[in-house]
């Protein structure tokens, strides 16, 4: 069981969020599509026929805001992917000496988080990046990173899907609460548009670009203006294939094609439904109880954003009659799923209403499946 009883006086004391610069409606999105799968159809017109393949059907705007609730996507380069013959992003191969595309959205974070917990690169002693996918496996995104603030002490990368910004959150924590760094710098960048097979219609709507960041320290050390103490953190796993991405680097030793059917992401979207709401809903209950409070009069909750069906399933399971979008904000409808991010990008853009002694919670849940919290208190440092 990974939850424990935190010592107090931790706290997230400033968060960053970096947007991409284009976005994508879905009526840009689904024209593409429409079109990628009209010329499909055509070419295999005989082969459709006669029964050798399935034609394409067609996408709709509609169907996309009222089945997820997203209404559009920020991506980190719209052109590849709006044109109906290339169908994925164009992301050129960079130097070796050049910041790569993921350190340099997370850097962008990562500053502005800094400035907002008023730290400098020599108050941090530990930098993770926690993502969904990671651009290469070495030399660590983190270390990258951490070599463009010039900061001094070690970092690390590390992979939980959907759950990698809680997750990540949890191991700062731990770190701060056993001495092995004063701060620590948690960043997320998830660059979600190359994994997405934007041929497929069930799937081609759901995730959008973005980098978050947050630093981790203790309260007597914080700085800024106004901060959110940590009073637990809990991270939970259990295995499921519901949501899977299966590409990897042995495909080149299984003869396989990578990137063929099948490989980019994938899920059972209504079994994930079904199965998750229930369990994010008893593991947030769980926890607010053990932290003293009971579900109901948590004032925010900063929901994974996968999809507001879900999310105002759960938010009425915990809040019941009081739940509304103010006590748990929604941003899919102009993010859409940015994986571990969603749950962190409400809470940058709604917690400064708050007042100190008020509560919310962040909550993930998604592929593996995981489920990761904090429970988080306001505080005048
Ligand atoms: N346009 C029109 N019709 C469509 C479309 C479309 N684009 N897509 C599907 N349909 C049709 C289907 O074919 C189906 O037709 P029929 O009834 O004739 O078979 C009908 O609409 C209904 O389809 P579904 O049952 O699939 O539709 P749902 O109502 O279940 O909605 C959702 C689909 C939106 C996918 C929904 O099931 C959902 O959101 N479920 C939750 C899933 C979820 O949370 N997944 C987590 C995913 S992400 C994650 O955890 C980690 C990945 C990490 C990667 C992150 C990178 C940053």
């Amino acid at each position: 069981m990974s939850e424990y009883k935190l010592p107090r006086g931790i706290v997230i004391s400033g968060t960053g969020l970096w947007t991409p610069p284009e976005a994508i409606s879905n009526e840009e999105l689904v024209e593409a599509y429409n079109a990628h799968a009209e010329r499909y159809n055509s070419e295999h017109a005989a082969e459709i026929e006669a029964g050798e393949l399935t034609a394409k059907p067609f996408s709709s705007a509609e169907f996309i805001e009222k089945a997820s609730g997203i209404k559009s996507r920020y991506v980190v380069s719209r052109e590849g992917i709006l044109d109906p013959q290339r169908m994925r992003p164009y992301i050129p191969e960079r130097a070796d000496d050049e910041l790569c595309l993921q350190a340099e959205m997370g850097l962008k974070a990562a500053k502005l988080a800094l400035e907002k917990a008023n730290k400098k690169p020599e108050d941090i002693d530990a930098v993770i990046v926690g993502a969904s996918y990671l651009q290469r496996s070495y030399p660590a995104i983190a270390i990258e990173i951490q070599g463009a603030l010039g900061i001094d002490g070690f970092a690390f990368d590390m992979e939980v899907a959907c759950s990698s910004a809680t997750f990540s959150l949890q191991r700062a924590v731990d770190a701060v609460a056993s001495g092995s760094a004063r701060a620590v710098l948690v960043i997320n960048p998830e660059l979600a548009s190359p994994q997405v097979d934007f041929t497929d219609r069930d799937s081609h709507f759901i995730f959008g670009d973005v980098a978050v960041a947050s630093v981790v320290e203790r309260r007597e050390t914080c700085s800024a203006d106004s901060a959110w103490e940590i009073l637990g953190t809990k991270a939970k796993t259990v295995f499921s294939n519901n949501i899977r991405s299966n590409f990897s680097y042995t495909s080149r030793a299984a003869d396989v094609d990578p990137f063929g059917d099948g490989k980019l992401f994938r899920q059972n979207g209504r079994k994930v439904f079904k199965e998750v709401c229930p369990m994010a809903a008893a593991h947030i209950e769980e926890h607010v109880r053990a932290t003293g409070s009971e579900p109901e009069e948590v004032n925010r909750y900063w929901l994974h954003q996968a999809n507001i069906n879900m999310n105002n399933l759960i938010a009425k399971k915990l809040m019941g009659d009081d739940a509304s979008a103010e006590r748990a904000p929604i941003v899919l409808d102009r993010y859409a799923n940015t994986g571990c991010a969603g749950s962190v990008i409400a809470f940058n853009l709604h917690s400064d209403d708050l007042q100190p002694g008020d509560r919310g919670v962040i909550c993930s849940f998604g592929a593996g499946y995981s489920i990761g919290s904090l429970v988080l208190e306001k505080i005048a440092p």
